[in-house]
């Protein structure tokens, strides 16, 4: 049975939090800015207030983003699994998906351990959860403001960096609001912390290396165009890669110039999964066009503007199946 608190939080889940003494968070594969700058700012937060928090994640810390984690508080599940001993509860941030965080949380449900989610994704009626998801933010990281806010644990300068941060990773810098001015004056709040926010923004969106900015060359080589040049594709096996060194979901990151094209209106990218024979599905649109349900006929999740899904089977039959039904889409809600 689902419990779900949006915001203001429910006096239960306050509780809940302040309740606990060991906490364990986690957030999905794939570890992005905005849930691992959520979870710098909680663990934070919480030592700050007598209790003990620690951050184990399947992944470990993508490289770029280790500016974000000056104390190395980010532990992934090959490193850290006997962290996971001592927890009394476990929260999962950016995500709403036991599935989709890995091992870490598995384990501490296999242990009896609740493991509740702070998200602001979409929600699947059928899982069974507690928490907190509120799809009105813009962030995870803005949601663990407004969570810390009410809990009255404090928010330094490096929490609010790591909070910053995430909610410009989510938001493209601030260009994709949901129409709420409540954003920017959290953001404002941050930023009176003191820090400086230019080396933030230079590390999300003016740091891509070389051999992403080779493989982006590939990417755009390959792709094609349909529904009348409204969507823009690429499907793509291992070798786009090859020859380069690159980190987990080096061609999610290529999907905004996808969907950045003047008239396109949907971005579609098909590329390997991390199991043989898997692949991810990965969509974005602009504000004209909702493409959530054609990630959800697939199992997958995400926003109404930005989701994805796994899919198994063959790489070229999967790509016309989706295509045909954003051509479909385009036609239901544009006419
Ligand atoms: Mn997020």
């Amino acid at each position: 049975m689902q419990q779900l608190s949006g915001v203001p939080f429910e006096p239960w889940l306050l509780a809940k939090i302040q309740g606990a003494r060991h906490i364990l968070l986690s957030t999905h594969v794939g570890p992005d800015a905005d849930g691992l700058g959520a979870q710098l700012a909680f663990v934070r937060a919480a030592r700050a207030t007598g209790r003990t928090a620690l951050v184990v994640n399947e992944d470990p810390l993508p490289k770029r983003y280790a500016w974000l984690d000056p104390d190395g508080d980010i532990g992934h599940f090959d490193r850290d699994a006997a962290q996971l001993q001592d927890a009394d509860f476990g929260l999962l941030f950016d995500t709403h998906e036991v599935d989709r965080a890995g091992r870490p949380a598995r384990a501490l449900r296999a242990r009896g351990v609740d493991v509740w989610v702070v998200d602001h994704h979409a929600v699947k009626p059928e899982l069974d959860l507690q928490g907190c998801v509120a799809t009105e933010f813009s962030s995870s990281g803005e949601l663990v403001y407004q969570l810390l806010r009410s809990l009255g644990w404090p928010i330094d300068a490096i929490a609010a960096r790591a909070l910053y941060a995430a909610m410009s990773f989510d938001t493209g810098s601030f260009r994709f609001l949901r129409n709420q001015s409540q954003t920017l004056r959290v953001a404002a709040d941050l930023l009176d912390t003191g820090f400086d926010a230019n080396p933030v923004q230079e590390a999300l969106f003016a740091s891509r290396t070389r051999d992403e900015t080779l493989l982006l060359g590939r990417l755009l080589a390959r792709m094609q165009f349909a529904g009348g040049d409204r969507i823009a594709w690429a499907a793509v096996d291992s070798s786009i890669g090859d020859g380069l060194t690159l980190e987990n979901d080096a061609i999610g990151e290529t999907i905004p110039q996808f969907v950045g094209i003047d008239g396109v209106l949907i971005a579609m990218q098909l590329k390997p999964g991390r199991a043989p024979g898997e692949w991810k599905l990965s969509l974005r649109s602009k504000a004209a066009v909702k493409i959530g349900a054609v990630a959800r006929h697939f199992g997958g999740g995400g926003h109404e503007h930005a989701a994805g899904a796994t899919l198994q089977g063959d790489k070229d039959a999967l790509a016309a199946q989706v295509l045909a039904m954003l051509e479909q889409a385009l036609v239901d809600q544009l006419g």
